[in-house]
């Protein structure tokens, strides 16, 4: 695969000036010490964007397409549109299933790689312009988006690079096809807050292969929806690695700008466990220090965990009675958005164009789940005292915004916050959350409880903790513990904190 790395500072240029935007960048030079890095590594902060986007938490796709009337997961681009027939297709029933569960925005599969189009573009006759559905005067991408927008939830686009369709497609005609059909998608459907974009990229109809012209496509796409993320294959936000929804124990979102390397982005797109041998992240550590010393910048680029409810990313029938439970979303939850992630959860629409009863089962049951579980903050009204710290209470008081912080502003600094709780309690889960607006710096925590004999026992530890941190242990019951930051890059913030019981 050809390489096409994507330089700092044409990201720069083209990201941050014309839009006139803060920056979540910062080069590295030859003359900085260790302790100048981690001290730049500590002021990395999001951009607005990213910022709002880290905050969504749960979000959704639907892949919808010919592969729902195919049983494929790839088409080759020769399908017939005329199979594309949903009998009942109720966009505003899919995003009122994921609102009704709590997430916050879905991504529509506007063109996967079999280039078919869900939308009547101007650019190609493979859509459902030649399709049975609605005469062929249908358009599913305005049915999500203007469902979005009643409901009051973002709508992204998801646009594959690769089409396996297009007869340009391995030419440079292609890259000003794509940018048209971007162009319809960000100017014909109102506001789209993230465009995503996939790291497959095959052979065209014609065997060949195609560079992707990515600069152009985000300058244009800045330039028409400057509030969009552009994801995965983009500068905005980072694929997490794995399509398991399981994200790494160390999660920075500040990391070098190497990761902005797309080839390599491409080259592992494709695999489901690409770290092995855990099959999940365990081991790897994309901001540590030892990994920044040897930047040559470094980068706010925040990790996406997108992960299907079922095996497939379309809809197949066979595969109904294999709809991930609520404790497994659960679970996954935890170990998506539990670890400094947002997660992207699929879910696919049938052939009739409708959320499936199963799936719609595993949702409601999910969400009931985890209203039920963190509910109830059974931190609130603790008695709250640092070693050396200030404003301890807004740790406890709902409100992301306010933090606690450190006088101390060390290279490595560190604290200790004693909590005595309203009464003895029993909990399972500590989320710990950073004012990420303020950077990333929290390195390393334990958590410890004092048993009735006086004696302080360690229940957790844990390194990043980022936007939000959710721990899970056995069940304790205390009512004095402490958080001991070990190792903060200067002064660690933290935004909120809370105890749960998960049952
Ligand atoms: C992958 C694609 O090849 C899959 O079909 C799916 O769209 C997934 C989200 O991304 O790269």
């Amino acid at each position: 695969m050809k390489k096409q790395i994507l330089s700092l500072f044409i990201l720069i240029l083209c990201f941050n000036v014309f839009a006139q935007e803060k920056f979540n960048f910062v080069a590295i030079h030859p003359t900085d010490t260790k302790d100048d890095i981690i001290r730049k590594a500590a002021n990395v902060t999001p951009t607005e964007r990213q910022l709002q986007w880290q905050q969504l938490e749960l979000t959704a796709f639907f892949h919808f397409g010919i592969n729902t009337y195919t049983g494929r997961e790839w088409g080759d681009g020769t399908e017939d549109p005329k199979i594309f027939n949903p009998t009942k297709l109720d966009a505003e029933q899919w995003v009122k299933t994921m609102k009704d569960a709590g997430f916050r925005q879905v991504i529509f599969t506007a063109k996967h790689h079999d280039g078919f189009c869900l939308w009547p573009t101007k650019t190609t006759e493979h859509s459902l312009k030649n399709s049975p559905w609605k005469e062929g005067k249908g358009d599913v991408v305005k049915e999500v988006a203007d469902a979005c927008k009643k409901h009051k939830i973002g709508f992204g686009v998801y646009l594959s690079p690769w089409d396996r369709n297009a007869p340009c497609y391995g030419s440079d005609e292609y890259n000003r096809f794509f940018e048209k059909q971007l162009t319809e998608l960000l100017t014909w459907y109102g506001q789209v807050d993230e465009v995503w974009f996939d790291g497959a990229n095959g052979e065209g109809p014609n065997g060949k292969k195609q560079e992707y012209d990515f600069m152009s496509w985000y300058a244009l796409i800045r330039k028409l929806q400057p509030q969009a993320v552009i994801a995965i294959m983009g500068p905005d936000v980072r694929w997490v690695g794995t399509e398991t929804g399981v994200g790494r124990f160390t999660e920075w979102s500040v990391v070098p700008t190497d990761n902005m390397d797309m080839s390599l982005v491409a080259e592992n797109s494709q695999q489901s466990d690409i770290y092995k041998p855990h099959g999940d992240m365990r081991g790897q550590d994309l901001g540590g220090r030892e990994v920044i010393y040897n930047a040559k910048g470094l980068v706010w680029y925040p990790a996406e965990t997108d992960v299907s409810i079922r095996p497939g990313w379309f809809y197949h029938q066979k595969e109904d009675s294999k709809v991930k439970s609520a404790h497994r979303l659960m679970n996954i939850y935890l170990t998506s958005v539990g670890m400094n992630s947002v997660l992207l959860l699929n879910v696919p629409p049938t052939t009739e164009g409708l959320i499936s009863k199963a799936d719609q089962d595993s949702l409601r049951n999910f969400s009931t789940l985890l209203k039920n579980t963190f509910c109830t903050n059974l931190a609130k009204g603790a008695m709250i005292k640092s070693s050396n710290g200030i404003n301890e209470k807004a740790m406890i008081d709902g409100n992301y915004k306010t933090y606690f912080t450190t006088k101390d502003k060390n290279i490595t600094t560190t604290s200790t916050i004693n909590i005595v709780l309203k009464g003895r309690k029993t909990f399972n889960l500590l989320s710990l959350q950073e004012n990420i607006a303020v950077g990333q710096r929290i390195e390393k925590f334990t958590a410890e409880y004092q048993n009735k004999s006086g004696k302080w026992i360690q229940f957790t530890e844990g390194t990043t903790v980022g936007y939000k941190r959710i721990l899970k242990f056995d069940a304790i019951t205390a009512q004095k513990i402490r958080i001991n930051i070990l190792s903060s890059r200067l002064n660690p913030t933290l935004s909120e904190l809370g105890l749960y019981l998960m049952k």
